[in-house]
């Protein structure tokens, strides 16, 4: 026996004693796919152009060597990366990540241009999700898109908006598995607005025309992700999480993208899904860590991450909530940066797996929140990282020697600091 198995088969041992199943939670880990966000490979760059600049009040800091100058070499990347990253993927594309010969507009985005990508995820047995772009852009120039006043600057938008279902719905058709399109617009404000309705009502009838054409939800489902603020645009987002959460429970045609840096630093997402879990809705998350605000940091596996995997496992909702990470920072190696905190979303819905879920809901329900919180306590020492070791073995990538396998390819061609 290699010491990973000697290993899980005392983890396996410790965990049994709780009542926990260490297969089943391997197997359930297996199956549920982390859809991995394209743009930490190449700071949201995309193949429009090698020198586009990102506007929509977001960025990417850091100069870090190896940024990738060609598609050839983005794939190789990403392809790098998920060599690294155990069990089902999904790869959330965005709209600037078309693979063509001749330069396509956004509102005219078709199937074709990305059907390089339908190949490249069956080849990698992986499903895909997709991202309008509304943002980077000439006609974005004045920062606001579905919310313009100019009727032609809405309308290009919302033909994009329309155009990128439908590359959701030929990915889902294609693939067999549904393709989550998620609509995020950095409209705003610098500076306080007299007329907040206004920009809203707008919104709402841009959207209206974008969700009009029904679309077989097996296929597509649309998600629309709220945000508090951007850089530039501090004082008024008409995207707000209140506006959204009205939208989807009035419209019913989309569902609600929750991105963990979009609150208040203390306001928690983890404690967000429950709410919408009651009323049996679908749920995107964009997993990402903000640091004292929406800076978009490598995802930890600290306690927010893996509240939300303990509240989505609690709640027996991992065919309802749909896992992806948002997160860029230029400031280390990209590849690293994509596998480290992909295997953290990972090892924490693991973690959420491996808690003895039905023991403390009992003692919860008998009353007993000393007992509760005890249970809660001892639980977090419980030996996981022997369960993921073994998880990495059987899916054939690399335990926590993965670093050192991409340190060395990655010095030697000076990308790595
Ligand atoms: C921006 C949103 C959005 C973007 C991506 C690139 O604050 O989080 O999801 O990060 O569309
Ligand atoms: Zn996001």
């Amino acid at each position: 026996m290699s010491q990973i198995e000697t290993n899980y088969v005392v983890a396996q041992d410790i965990f049994a004693a709780k009542g926990i199943d260490s297969e089943q939670a391997m197997a359930t880990l297996r199956q549920t796919p982390i859809s991995v966000h394209c743009w930490q490979i190449d700071d949201l760059t995309g193949f429009e152009s090698f020198d586009s600049v990102l506007t929509g009040g977001i960025q990417a800091t850091g100069n870090a060597p190896g940024k990738p100058r060609s598609i050839e070499e983005y794939i190789e990347h990403l392809r790098e990366a998920f060599s690294y990253i155990p069990g089902a993927l999904k790869l959330a594309l965005h709209s600037v990540y078309p693979v063509t010969t001749n330069k396509v507009e956004r509102n005219a985005i078709a199937p074709e241009d990305f059907k390089f990508w339908v190949d490249f995820a069956k080849e990698q047995k992986i499903g895909l999700d997709f991202n309008p772009t509304y943002f980077s852009h000439p006609m974005a120039a004045s920062g606001l898109t579905l919310t313009s006043p100019e009727q032609n600057i809405r309308n290009y938008w919302i033909e994009h908006g329309i155009a990128s279902r439908r590359i959701g719905e030929y990915f889902g058709r294609e693939l067999g598995q549904v393709c989550i399109t998620n609509h995020w617009i950095g409209d705003g404000s610098k500076d306080y607005r007299i007329d907040k309705v206004g920009p809203r009502k707008l919104l709402i009838e841009s959207l209206d025309r974008i969700f009009a054409d029904k679309i077989d939800p097996r296929h597509n489902l649309d998600s629309v992700e709220s945000k508090l603020f951007g850089i530039g645009v501090e004082s008024y987002t008409p995207g707000s999480h209140e506006f959204y959460t009205n939208y989807v429970m009035s419209r019913n045609n989309c569902i609600i993208c929750l991105d963990t840096g979009h609150y208040h630093p203390t306001e928690m997402v983890s404690d967000k899904l429950s709410s919408y879990l009651a009323f049996g809705s679908e749920i995107m998350l964009h997993v990402s860590r903000g640091v004292r605000w929406d800076s978009d940091h490598v995802l930890m596996f600290d306690d927010e991450t893996r509240a939300i995997m303990q509240e989505i496992v609690r709640a027996n909702a991992l065919s309802r909530v749909h896992i992806g990470t948002d997160y860029f920072d230029a400031s280390i190696n990209r590849i690293a940066a994509t596998v480290i905190g992909t295997r953290n979303a990972k090892k924490a819905l693991l973690y959420a797996l491996l808690q003895p879920n039905k023991q403390l809901r009992d003692v919860e329900a008998g009353g007993d929140f000393t007992k509760r919180l005890a249970l809660y306590e001892e639980a977090k020492t419980l030996p996981v990282g022997l369960v993921w070791d073994m998880f990495c073995e059987r899916e054939g990538v690399q335990g926590s020697g993965w670093v050192e396998a991409l340190q060395a390819k990655q010095t030697a061609k000076g990308s790595w600091r």
